[in-house]
């Protein structure tokens, strides 16, 4: 005797359910970030800020996760924090403005980014629908400020991290920010850093 599931009036097996069950509920796959990891990005002489993308461009996959809406990226300095001193904020880039704190794609705003001081946090949300190519574009532009450069040369350590919106999270993406002006405080001292 052959067995036979039950079919609803719609066609429907037990299994057919459970296959779109598990369908649903497979967890997505998270972002793949390359180039940032490993950075060492050094502040010039003269200058207050620079770009963590440096050397290899940053570029950014991901097998499942179309638009990133409600997903977004978080930078921490974990390591020589100084509160008073240190920002990182998003500027305008490829496929994208930045309007004040806003992220903006043509007239639409598709997310914002906001700088914690007390935590030492940037935080970027994606709103709407953000393609892989703004969210690349995005993590070119992250930008670390010092308003007071000569005060603490101590090298920051920032971790990124990335969140596709469907619940994967990226690897974190360690970078060192470093500054030129230590080459001043060390007399006759020549360094890889361009000193
Ligand atoms: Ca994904």
């Amino acid at each position: 005797m052959q067995a036979t599931f039950p079919l609803n009036r719609y066609g429907i097996t037990a299994l057919m359910l459970i296959a779109a069950i598990a369908a649903w509920a497979q967890p997505s796959e998270p972002p793949v970030i390359s180039g940032l990891d490993g950075n060492n990005v050094v502040v010039g002489i003269g200058e207050s800020s620079a770009e963590l993308d440096q050397g290899t461009i940053v570029t950014l996959s991901d097998p499942d996760s179309a638009d990133f809406m409600t997903g977004g990226i978080t930078v921490n300095i974990t390591l020589n924090y100084a509160p008073d001193k240190d920002s990182i904020e998003v500027i305008s880039g490829t496929g994208y403005v930045v309007t004040g704190s806003i992220i903006k794609v043509g007239p639409a705003a598709v997310g914002w980014f906001e700088w914690n001081a007390a935590d030492g946090q940037l935080a970027v949300v994606f709103t709407g629908e953000v393609t892989l190519q703004v969210a690349e574009s995005v993590l070119k532009s992250l930008r670390y400020n010092n308003s007071n450069v000569l005060a603490d040369t101590s090298n920051r350590t920032m971790v990124l991290l990335m969140e596709d919106g469907d619940g994967a999270i990226s690897l974190p993406q360690t970078v060192i920010v470093g500054f030129a002006a230590d080459c001043l405080l060390q007399s006759g001292f020549e360094d890889s850093e361009g000193c």
